[in-house]
């Protein structure tokens, strides 16, 4: 495959190591960025700079804080890996001038990326990213990028050693309440997926006196032979667990944990949709929050059912967290949330954080002493019945022309429902459908495949759109 060119996608930049992410080109992205916060004149404020558990993160972090060295731009390094969501909040601690977290996220292990967050602390906005792009580019294979050891650097006090999860950590305990949890004494399950979440999510749940059992709580760089996505398939081990012992609970993040994972006491995935709602409901009935709800257009619309019922506004986005991020710090929404398990509130970090959305699970959880199966027959018999599903389907080098052109023809119907409406956006065109079923399809940002996302009221129909969408982009 030849090597493209340095393109961010939905968030960040990521590639398959030493093919597309390799030092050099870490290195001219680097300077990239630096090029762009002297041009924004922030240089003076320093970047928070973490890295994931995948192999070479803290490799590629170390030669991104000698290019900013030798830029005069400090960096604050973090002392282990790190959450996202925890690089998102140093980097408003500490006013810095933005930060980058090592990390491809969810993505299998060959891949390492960078997510690049700006000053206001969420995922950099695609102005900022192509600003970056270009000048990366015109930098590629060019070897007048500037570099420093990185004793040099520490003998300049241009790197400082820090550590991000006790401020993260205490800032949590104001924004979760913790009462229910210590006093409903959880016994909880926690899929780490190997990631970052570590000493994190599950730090903060023993400190609130439940009882964790952890799986997959070390460091493996090939996350066992998975990608570290708390999907269903990916977290069958934490279910297995659950079933055989008694818990209260199961959670998991993703790598980089921005994203989260809840599994019921029985061992049942909870579909995030599901929780994005339920969570939204109990914030509204028990916060007491004025502002809006945003979601992007590929998740659930039981979002919108739920606002309706307290009656607060829905913000539609494009998939990507940095457009809710944009929203909540310009202080429109109490709420955001991602249908691939992103959930930020009011207050906290403009970025998806999977830790946080455990710590709110596990304290609706404590307060509603329900099963979420429970709370959710309660939410349908209260807002009504809407159901989702998502595949994704693998983009080769010899489907993927073929693929692209059928995603752009027009639908007039679909699984044997007639079209009623339609949104095209930069994420492709959404399809409104009879009954008020839905279907979206689109190229994925991070990774090669394409997605097919369905909401329906029944069950039955989920699986015919489905099957609608993969006869569809198979060309069938
Ligand atoms: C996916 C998700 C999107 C999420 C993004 C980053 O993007 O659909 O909702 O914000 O990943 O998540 P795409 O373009 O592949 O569908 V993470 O946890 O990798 O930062
Ligand atoms: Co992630």
């Amino acid at each position: 495959m030849a090597i493209e060119k340095i393109k961010f996608g939905t968030s960040g930049w990521r590639g398959v190591i030493a093919a597309d992410f390799t030092f050099s080109r870490v290195r001219a992205v680097t300077q990239a960025i630096a090029d762009h916060l002297v041009a924004q004149g922030l240089k003076d404020k320093g970047v928070v700079i973490g890295y994931d558990t995948r192999f070479l993160s803290e490799r590629f972090a170390a030669e991104s804080v000698r290019v900013f060295a030798a830029n005069g731009i400090r960096s604050f390094l973090s002392n282990r890996d790190v959450p996202t969501p925890a690089v998102a909040f140093e980097i408003i601690r500490r006013k810095a001038a933005g930060g980058i977290n090592f990390t491809a996220s969810h993505n299998p292990p060959e891949y390492n990326g960078l997510k690049f967050s700006a000053a206001w602390g969420g995922p950099a906005l695609p102005e900022t990213t192509k600003d970056i792009e270009v000048r990366a580019n015109a930098l590629i294979d060019k070897n007048s990028i500037p570099l420093l050891s990185l004793a040099e650097a520490k003998q300049k006090g241009m790197v400082d050693d820090v550590d991000l999860r006790k401020a993260y950590l205490d800032d949590l305990r104001k924004k979760i309440d913790f009462e229910p949890i210590k006093k409903a004494k959880l016994k909880i399950a926690i899929d780490l997926l190997y990631g970052t979440g570590r000493d994190y999510l599950d730090s903060a749940l023993r400190d609130a006196g439940c009882a964790i059992t952890i799986v997959h709580g070390h460091r493996d760089p090939l996350f066992g032979g998975r990608s570290p996505e708390p999907s269903e398939e990916n977290l069958a081990e934490l279910s297995e667990v659950m079933k055989k012992g008694r818990f209260d609970l199961g959670l998991a993040v993703d790598g980089d944990a921005d994203r989260f994972g809840i599994v019921d006491p029985d061992g049942t995935y909870i579909n995030p949709n599901q929780v994005l709602a339920l969570v939204l409901d109990y914030l509204c009935r028990t916060r007491g929050w004025k502002g809006g709800a945003a979601r992007s257009i590929a998740t659930t619309h039981l979002i919108d059912a739920v606002a309706k019922k307290h009656g607060i506004e829905v913000y539609e986005t494009g998939v990507g967290f940095k457009f809710i991020g944009d929203l909540l710090v310009q202080g429109k929404i109490i709420f955001g949330g991602e249908e691939s398990a992103g959930m930020t509130i009011k207050d906290h970090v403009p970025e998806k954080d999977g830790i946080l959305a455990c710590l709110l699970v596990a304290e609706m959880v404590s307060s509603e002493r329900k099963t979420l199966k429970d709370m959710l027959k309660r939410l349908y018999k209260e807002v009504g019945v809407i159901l989702n599903d998502r595949v994704n389907i693998r983009l080769t080098e010899a489907n993927h022309a073929a693929v692209y052109a059928r995603l752009s023809q027009p639908l007039n119907e679909f699984g044997g429902l007639r079209v009623k409406g339609k949104k095209t956006t930069a994420d492709g065109t959404k399809y409104m459908l009879e009954d008020d079923s839905w279907v979206l399809m689109r190229a994925s940002g991070t990774e090669p495949v394409v997605r097919v996302y369905v909401e329906s009221s029944s069950e039955e129909q989920i699986k015919e759109l489905i099957e609608a969408g993969k006869k569809f982009i198979s060309g069938q």
